[in-house]
């Protein structure tokens, strides 16, 4: 009989060659099979049914074109994407994400991710990811404005309040959430606030979904930093990205303490010695959406390097918030080598498979995306709370909730990786903590 290390290599045998070319997928699938044999070892029946299996499988994917016009007039035709991924705890929930690198397997992965990651957070969500190939760099407001109209009247079919809620991800922020909202309005001719989140908090959306990612990640590590005897007081931080994720990262380790000396964007990384200015960051990302090398026109001390490498900067602290398999092996012995203690992943997979090998043989606390960036999506569970109750909390109230749900995912990881056998090892806790949720419920469901 073939043993669990057995099987779970042919259900990944399986994902590889049913999913041709999906490597992002691959490795997601991968590294949570790669956490399960102590689960299956000690709880067989959860891998009854071929839960693996079913959990490896999207329940649904959606794929479609969307025809837009841009300001000269001329026709451009993308490609639409939505996985709805598991509904065993709650309605699809998970970003949309708009960039020219997308395709099903970004899509995939995404929300096999968002599939553990939403469970981690114990709030009623299941998973699933969308997006378009479209890339939204140098377009007008009206041309983003038109795309999400035509990507919304497609989209429309499929979603509901409690069939399946999307929200933002790379190139959809606010902005986007208010045109894709506003279509789906007119579509429907209702104002169901509850079927996407991240609104703005004048019209249905939560105070501090904005911050939730970010503000989430730093309140992981300083759980992490808690169980080493550390705290976050004076410590020297580089934040990957410049977005959403990174700028209220930035925020929340500066009301902490901490000094955040780099960030990036696609085209290289600024170095201030005395700490980032984030008012500036965010008049240019947010107000301006320039690129990150402005900063230095109006902060003549600080550096930009043009394409190069911000985890080259010595750090204590690394956060990763850009982008999947942003930080690779050679990065991360360089993180050790300068003394970096832990990591915690904004973005979503930021890390290959090696530079996470590389940090846990150092001893490096390592917290992995889906449970160290869930604040973002449980901000949007609340979101939705708020919609259903026709409710708006206060900033400082969601704020508190946000910061004992990533506490008690802090625990939760640390506590189920302990009873397991895998002291410490954030990586294992999460997946296997996440797996056993989502897996008994669908054994609760029976074949459906
Ligand atoms: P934004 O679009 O606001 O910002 C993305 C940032 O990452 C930009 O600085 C962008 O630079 C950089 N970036 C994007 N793609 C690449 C790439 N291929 N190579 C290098 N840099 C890149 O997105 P978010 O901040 O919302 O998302 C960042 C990460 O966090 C993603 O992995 C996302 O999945 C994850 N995440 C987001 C959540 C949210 O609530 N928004 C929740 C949980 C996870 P440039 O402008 O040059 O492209
Ligand atoms: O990756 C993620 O968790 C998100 N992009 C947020 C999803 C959400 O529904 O808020």
């Amino acid at each position: 009989m073939a043993t669990d290390e057995e099987r779970l290599e042919e259900v990944y045998q399986s994902v590889v060659s049913r999913n041709p070319g999906e490597v992002e997928f691959h490795q997601a699938v991968r590294e949570v099979l790669d956490s399960l044999g102590p689960v299956i070892a000690k709880r067989p029946e959860l891998a009854e049914q071929r839960v693996i299996e079913r959990i490896c499988e999207p329940e649904r994917q959606i794929i479609f074109g969307v025809p837009w016009q841009d300001d000269r007039g001329e026709v451009h035709i993308n490609r639409g994407f939505r996985v709805q991924f598991n509904s065993a705890l709650g309605p699809y929930k998970g970003g949309l994400r708009f960039h020219p690198s997308v395709y099903l397997g970004t899509i995939k992965f995404l929300g096999f991710e968002q599939t553990f990651k939403n469970a981690l957070t114990g709030l009623p969500i299941g998973g699933g990811k969308g997006g378009a190939d479209f890339n939204p760099r140098d377009r007008s407001d009206a041309e983003i404005m038109r795309f999400c109209q035509s990507f919304m009247l497609e989209l429309s079919r499929d979603l509901g309040e409690y069939r399946d809620v999307p929200a933002g991800d790379i190139g959809v922020g606010q902005r986007e959430i208010g045109y894709l909202f506003g279509m789906y309005k007119r579509i429907s001719k209702q104002y169901e606030s509850g079927v996407l989140t991240g609104k703005g908090p004048g019209w249905g959306g939560s105070h501090a979904r904005r911050e939730a990612t970010g503000y989430g990640s730093v309140f992981f590590m300083r759980e992490m930093l808690r169980t080493r005897g550390e705290s976050l007081e004076g410590k020297t931080c580089v934040v990957s990205g410049s977005g959403n994720v990174a700028i209220y990262t930035i925020e929340k380790l500066e009301q902490l303490g901490a000094r955040v000396v780099a960030c990036s964007d696609s085209d290289g990384f600024i170095y201030d010695a005395g700490g980032i200015d984030l008012h500036l960051l965010k008049e240019i990302k947010e107000d301006a959406r320039l690129r990150i090398s402005t900063y230095t026109e109006r902060k003549t001390q600080a550096r930009y390097v043009d394409h190069g490498n911000a985890w080259d900067v010595p750090c204590d602290l690394a956060f990763p918030s850009a982008t999947q398999n942003e930080l690779n092996g050679r990065d991360a012995r360089t993180l050790v080598k300068n003394g970096c203690i832990a990591v915690s992943e904004g973005a979503n997979m930021p890390c290959t498979p090696d530079a996470v090998k590389v940090f846990q043989d150092a001893g490096v606390s390592f917290g992995l995306g889906k449970a160290a960036n869930a604040g973002g999506v449980a901000v949007s569970a609340l979101e939705m709370q708020q919609n259903a109750s026709r409710d708006s909390w206060t900033f400082a109230h969601t704020e508190r909730r946000l910061e004992q749900i990533m506490q008690d995912i802090h625990r939760l990881c640390w506590e189920t990786a302990e009873t397991y056998g895998t002291p410490g090892n954030y990586v294992r806790g999460a997946n296997m903590a996440s797996f056993i949720r989502v897996s008994e419920a669908m054994l609760s469901l029976g074949l459906t």
